[in-house]
């Protein structure tokens, strides 16, 4: 299996050329260090805020799957910065906007959502089936990212694996639910199902070791998979996922995930409202 490209950001503001072509040509970058110890602290918090550890309301927006003869359970949480005081911190107070914004040469850049992805120590079913992100969006344009943020260290038998340079295929695949005892209403069942690649001997995967701190960005086309935890430790990830200046609304049909259309959008128009606010403008 090949390597994702990794490199360390130029500045605290910029991911530096070589990543933005890296980014173009694969689809996907790893960045080394992205997030500093103490914002890596302060997601901590989030996170227990999250999963209800040590306050007296945690987030109801704590799904747990844990599937049959699984010792540990998969909790995911979509969209939390509006109730999630720490996780809000990060997204307005950091200046990681500015980082991951750098790898879209975008004149703006809008918040979209974050993803809270931890798989206990066991939760060996919890297998990430392959898709890409924007089969599940309201969103039509190219300039989406998803900026997945290790907050373990995370070897190569639990990490993220991609598809290189799939994100330049034109159809949209039909989403996949993570939870395979569910599906969204209104399936846009006329899309193709994601590609077989495990099974495509032309297939060019690739992967990499992280650790805390250290974030993938990769493109809402670009197809990726992970397997389920079957370490004895934690395997916990942020992801934020931002919007550049290509992008418009699309009123699906389907159920979207994260489940939420923003106020008054109009199919074809600007995105920009109170759930998807504007971060940036350069
Ligand atoms: O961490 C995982 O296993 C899934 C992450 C993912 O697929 C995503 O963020 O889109």
């Amino acid at each position: 299996m090949g390597e994702v490209q990794a490199s360390r950001p130029v500045s605290p503001e910029q991911v530096g050329k070589d990543a933005i072509d890296a980014y173009q040509r694969d689809g996907v970058i790893c960045l080394r260090g992205a997030v500093s110890d103490d914002w890596l602290a302060v997601i901590e918090q989030g996170v227990d805020y999250f999963l209800g550890v040590g306050v007296d309301d945690g987030d109801p927006a704590n799904v747990v799957v844990k599937l049959d003869g699984d010792t540990g359970g998969f909790h995911y949480g979509t969209a939390l910065w509006q109730s999630n005081p720490y996780l809000r911190q990060i997204i307005f107070e950091t200046t990681l906007p500015d980082l991951f914004g750098s790898v879209l040469e975008t004149r703006s850049l809008n918040f979209y959502y974050d993803f809270l992805i931890i798989k206990d120590a066991g939760c060996r079913s919890a297998v990430t089936p392959w898709h890409h992100d924007q089969s599940y969006y309201v969103m039509r344009g190219r300039k989406i990212i998803n900026c997945w943020i290790a907050l373990d260290s995370i070897p190569k038998e639990t990490a993220l694996r991609f598809a290189r340079a799939s994100h330049k295929r034109d159809d949209l695949a039909r989403a996949i639910h993570f939870d395979p005892n569910q599906d969204y209403p209104g399936l846009l069942t006329e899309r193709p199902l994601p590609p077989d690649f495990d099974n495509d001997p032309d297939a060019d995967i690739i992967t990499c070791a992280m650790e805390p701190g250290d974030a993938l960005v990769f493109n809402c086309r670009t197809f990726h998979t992970a397997p389920g935890n079957h370490l004895d430790r934690r395997r916990g990830a942020l992801s934020l996922n931002f919007i550049g200046d290509d992008v418009t609304y699309f009123d699906m049909a389907q159920l979207p995930d994260p489940p939420i259309r923003g106020e008054g959008l109009v199919d074809g128009g600007s995105i920009t409202c109170e759930s998807f606010p504007l971060l940036r403008e350069w």
